[in-house]
């Protein structure tokens, strides 16, 4: 009686006419030999198509197919691609780890009157230090990336916190900013002993130095170098050195921190240093994105 009930159940949602099949319709598409419809209810609960899911690699290749079995599909659970069969080899269709989502932006510093939003906040501002001209050297290039200001130090050093951000919705953070090595004379610019330092803080209170850099040389360049300095988080106050190689061209004009960890009281701080009033370390547009 049981199978009989079944039998009945499953007709009111199996038509089949001729050799095409539907399931969900009594109507497949006369182009489909199976028509799997997305609701069974006239479009109020939808579901989907499920492929068969192979635990592994090992199971997946007790599959064996052959050459003729071209077109075979599996959705592999232990790498997360759905995968088909070429004839030859298992190809990935795509994976879950191909899909990538952009950062959320947190916040943004561009040194400005008017803020951009969200406007991540800092600490330590000397309004001294803002810097709103051009050159003296590089000639003619702005002391700033964006609108009509700049931050930096000539001569000493100047530190800004940034932050506190709650940003425990977040995997991972990034930190960005713009940099640039000015000079009053022809001849001078930021060396070895010239620094700017990026560290990062989970609580707000102790800060791990991430990523330095340094000048080499009398280096100048203003905010048109597209030099990236790039590292990862490691977390192991050793920071990354990132040293430029000469002027304009070779110098350091972005700096970018990855794999960041985060936490609700997220803060990190930019550290300038110069020992020579004709070498001006100049930043402006820190940001920090999400993951
Ligand atoms: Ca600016
Ligand atoms: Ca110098
Ligand atoms: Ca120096």
């Amino acid at each position: 009686m049981g199978k009989l009930f079944l039998f009945f159940g499953m007709a009111l949602f199996v038509t089949m006419s001729y050799c095409q099949v539907g399931i969900g319709t009594t109507t497949p598409s006369p182009a489909a030999m199976l028509e799997v419809s997305s609701t069974s209810d006239g479009g109020l609960t939808y579901r989907g198509f499920m492929p068969p899911r192979v635990p592994d690699v090992a199971a997946r290749n007790l599959i064996n197919p052959s050459f003729s079995d071209a077109g075979l599909l599996i959705y592999l659970s232990s790498s997360g691609c759905l995968q088909f069969w070429t004839g030859l080899i298992w190809e990935n269709i795509k994976c879950a780890t191909d899909i990538s989502t952009p950062p959320t932006l947190l916040g943004t510093q561009n040194f400005e009157i008017v803020p951009v939003i969200p406007e991540l906040p800092v600490t330590g501002i000397n309004t001294s230090n803002y810097f709103i001209d051009s050159g003296p050297f590089p000639e003619g290039l702005p002391n700033y990336n964006s609108e009509v200001r700049g931050y930096g130090i000539n001569s000493g050093t100047t530190e800004l916190t940034f932050g506190p951000l709650d940003a425990s919705l977040f995997s991972f953070l990034i930190i960005r900013f713009h940099l640039a090595s000015f000079s009053k004379s022809s001849n001078q610019g930021a060396d070895s002993n010239d620094s700017v330092i990026l560290s990062v803080s989970n609580n707000g209170v102790n800060y791990i130095e991430e990523i330095k850099i340094l000048g080499y040389n009398n280096s100048r360049w203003g905010f048109n170098n597209n030099n990236l300095a790039i590292a990862n988080s490691s977390g192991s106050g050793n920071p990354t050195i990132v040293q430029s190689t000469g002027n304009f061209d070779s110098g350091i004009g972005k700096v970018e921190l990855k794999n960041i960890p985060t936490s609700a009281n997220f803060s990190f701080k930019i550290h300038l240093k110069n020992d020579l009033n004709d070498e001006i370390w100049i930043i402006d547009d820190v940001e920090v994105l999400g993951l």
